[in-house]
């Protein structure tokens, strides 16, 4: 059944063109030249009538004509009744704007909060239905979106600052665009939450994080508005540029467009460049929106202040800003195409060249020197001003690459978000009326601030100890670590591959230097961990925090690899503390590894609660752990019947389990902390495996890792060749979405009961076995999964 489009009640409004001409085959023309090729090149120059000048049409059509762009609607998108459209203002609460340029009111603590209506947000389930929108209808559709995403996360937590900054954009872009048709590709994801709301999501955004919910992050399988999957940053460009040239090759590219939307953060990943200089090579049509919020770590402000950004592109991206000429030039050319329709190519063709000729060597070279078309910088806020340009884009034939730099505030309007020190970048559940959050109180702190305090207390005896990460300061704790050691901290920006193999250069010169990155975003940095650290043998630290499940973060940011992809490399020690303490010795064990690289993996959340004195660990403030003997692990149980060996966290889900097998089925039980997984203790491995009929080996990691280090050795060994009975349990071989976290660990099969229910099978007790499993069996031991809530 066709689906109605266009709701005509609402006035058109009829908007101007766009200032948008000249070239910018500069230096794209002489890579032009070299171009291998032939046959993509000789292609395109068929498809294309004018390759080498952007040729702009003017904006002549009003904006109730722009229905038609909208394409063929899809079969099964229905339309909600309309609700009351015809009330146009909003009752926008009182800590919040009603309009994008006013700044926010404070809140009126007598007022009960209630959340505004949603009139025209009510009609809207597919974007085709914002077509027939005018711009105030379209700014007015943005605000509500705005405070559905607030409202919405207030009550399921997530990411928030970053979606509230791009609502008008991404009202615009559907405005605009036909999604599903043209792909819109969110860098990282996470600013994706207005974007749910407006393609048929809005109903399931309660369960976004959740088990069996929507994901927070864009997920191909979730949706056909979701083009592209994310999570880690800086793969927009190029997965829009993959997507850009299949549409040149199979002939559709004209009608077809691709959009890349990524932030100043995610920019400053190589892999960017390395897709914006491929894209200027190929000059494939596509758009890039850069949208600069000023914020590229996480947080921006902390320590008491304000971060500048990291890295050098931000400031070129703020001369780019404050580039009077060439944004009045822009101005101009708008005002006079406005004035002059007819003959708005060549007007505007020479002001932009005049203006690209002025801000020449000031930075907007950057983008144009890789080919790029750079317009900007642009009010991301500014509704008329983002259709407007989008939509002369879009009717470009034959623009190449355009990059469409906006500027816009994270956590726009909302007044918690807007003056937080992080944005409220990820947030827990929160009050609306203050932003105030509800994080659970009380309890160990987290494993990351065991470690900021542990490597502080490294630090002041060794001045050679120094912290590196990558945009993280606030998720590893480096902010903690810089507070002490300004100086000896280094923010790379979101750049693990250049982190590894900066920090690969501070030890060449005899520093110490600890990197701190998450276990999942290592992985960007893997050839430079075998390449640059291991294969030269280069005394490298890396902290590996989030190692294992994640919760509501979910499949992209799961750090189940790291054992796997570690694990295979010589020289390296590997270790995995079980709790706390051990981190803290974990830390000043590889404080005292001079001659080789080290690395630790720990889990996200809180500690367990160790008596940290009782474990050795010294100081009160800034806790120092003792160094471990290398490759030697430690019994923290002695049993009889079974051995569990265990590696990091899963220590204490075998604890648990050890106690519900003495206690409910009369089994004695082993546990052994490997701590270490290289060099492996295969004095003790061999011990236990002699003295017990039935080992299980467990790590919450995948398939690869730990248990098939040890089983090798086993094997090996000659261990398997008589009675031992041997089952390892890691992480299954899928990719575990978001979820509770408990949910996560029953999933995967890794809970205490999961450990206690294979200890009895391999004793023979099948029955006991089953029954461990059934609903309601649940241990009072600790769980190494608790206080795992929360958002990276
Ligand atoms: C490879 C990788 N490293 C680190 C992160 C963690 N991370 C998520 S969002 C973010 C900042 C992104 O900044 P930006 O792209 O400017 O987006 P904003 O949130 O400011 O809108 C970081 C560092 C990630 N997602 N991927």
């Amino acid at each position: 059944m066709p689906v109605p489009i266009g709701i005509n009640t609402h006035t058109a409004m009829r908007t101007g063109p766009v200032p948008c001409a000249g070239t910018s085959a500069s230096a794209g023309s002489a890579r032009r030249q070299k171009a291998p090729h032939a046959n993509l090149r000789n292609h395109r120059r068929v498809s294309r009538s004018q390759p080498q000048a952007l040729v702009c049409r003017a904006a002549s059509k009003d904006e109730s004509s722009s229905g038609s762009d909208s394409g063929a609607a899809p079969e099964s998108t229905t339309r909600p009744s309309m609700g009351d459209s015809s009330k146009m203002s909003v009752d926008i609460s009182p800590m919040t704007t009603t309009t994008t340029t006013t700044s926010p009111e404070k809140p009126d603590k007598k007022k009960p909060l209630v959340k505004p209506p949603t009139p025209l947000l009510d009609t809207v389930n597919h974007p085709m239905h914002t077509k027939s929108f005018n711009i105030q209808q379209l700014s007015q559709l943005a605000e509500e979106v705005r405070q559905e995403v607030i409202w919405n996360v207030s009550n399921t937590g997530g990411h928030l600052g970053a979606s509230l900054g791009v609502c008008e954009l991404t009202v615009a872009l559907h405005h605009v665009f036909d999604s599903p048709k043209d792909k819109m590709i969110y860098d990282v994801g996470h600013q994706c939450y207005p974007h749910k709301i407006l393609t048929g999501r809005r109903d399931r955004m309660p369960t976004i994080r959740q088990t069996d919910g929507l994901s927070g992050f864009t997920l191909r399988s979730e949706s056909e508005h979701d083009p592209f999957g994310a999570g880690h940053s800086s793969t927009s460009i190029s997965a829009a540029l993959g997507m850009a040239v299949a549409n040149e090759l199979k002939g559709v590219a004209n009608d077809r467009h691709c959009i890349a939307v990524i932030g100043d953060g995610a920019i400053t990943g190589g892999m960017a460049y390395e897709a914006m200089n491929n894209a200027g090579f190929l000059d494939t049509n596509m758009i890039i929106i850069l949208n600069d919020n000023q914020q590229v770590s996480l947080p921006t402000q902390y320590n008491a202040g304000n971060q500048d950004p990291v890295g050098a592109l931000s400031s070129a991206f703020a001369r780019l800003q404050s580039n009077r000429p060439l944004r009045e030039l822009r101005e101009v050319a708008k005002a006079v195409t406005k004035q002059m329709p007819g003959q708005v190519p060549e007007m505007t063709a020479k002001i932009d060249e005049y203006a690209r000729g002025m801000i020449s060597g000031t930075g907007s070279t950057l983008f144009e020197e890789l080919g790029l078309y750079y317009i900007g910088t642009v009010d991301g806020h500014n509704m008329d001003d983002l259709v407007t340009i989008l939509k002369e884009v879009k009717n470009t034939e034959s623009s190449g690459p355009v990059l469409i730099h906006i500027i816009t505030t994270k956590g726009k309007g909302y007044r918690p978000a807007e003056t937080a020190m992080d944005k409220m970048h990820g947030v827990a559940k929160y009050d609306v009326s203050t932003g105030k959050q509800k994080k659970p109180t009380g309890g160990a702190p987290s494993y990351t601030q065991f470690f900021a305090e542990g490597l502080v207390a490294e630090a002041r005896e060794d001045s050679r100890v120094i912290g590196v990460h990558a945009a993280m300061g606030g998720g590893t704790g480096m902010n903690v670590f810089e507070k002490t050691f300004p100086d000896r901290t280094f923010d790379v920006g979101i750049c693990e591959q250049h982190a590894v193999t900066f920090a690969a250069g501070l030890a060449c010169e005899g520093l110490k230097p600890f990197c701190a990155i998450y276990s999942t975003f290592l992985q960007r940095g893997y050839d430079q961990v075998v390449h640059d650290v291991c294969l030269q043998n280069l005394p490298v630290r890396f902290a590996m925090d989030r190692a294992g499940l994640v919760g509501a973060d979910g499949a992209t940011h799961v750090g189940a690899f790291d054992t796997a992809y570690m694990g295979c490399l010589p020289n390296i020690v590997l270790m995995a503390p079980s709790n706390e303490a051990e981190l803290l010795h974990a830390i000043a064990t590889c404080a005292s590894i001079d001659d080789r690289p080290s690395a630790f993996r720990y889990p996200r959340g809180t500690g367990i609660g160790v008596d940290l004195e009782a474990e050795g660990v010294t100081g009160a403030d800034e806790r120092k752990g003792k160094v471990l003997e290398i490759g030697k692990g430690r019994v923290v149980r002695q049993g009889k019947d079974v051995a569990l060996l265990a590696y990091g966290s899963m220590v204490n889900q075998c604890m648990a389990a050890a106690d519900m097998l003495e206690e409910n089925h009369g089994v004695s039980a082993t546990v052994v902390d490997a701590r270490f997984m290289k060099p492996l203790d295969t004095e003790l491995i061999s011990q236990i495996a002699k003295e017990h009929e039935a080992m299980i080996v467990t790590e919450e990691a995948s398939i690869g890792g730990f248990c098939s280090h040890v089983l090798q050795y086993l094997s090996l060994a000659g261990l398997l060749d008589g009675k031992l009975k041997v089952r390892p349990m890691c992480l299954p071989d899928f990719f575990i979405e978001h979820g509770a976290p408990a949910d996560q660990m029953e999933l995967a099969g890794l809970t205490e009961r999961h450990v206690a229910s294979t200890a009895l099978n391999l004793l023979g007790r099948e029955r006991d076995s089953m029954a461990v499993l059934e609903p309601g069996q649940r241990s009072g031991g600790l769980s190494s999964v608790e206080g795992r809530e929360g958002i990276a």
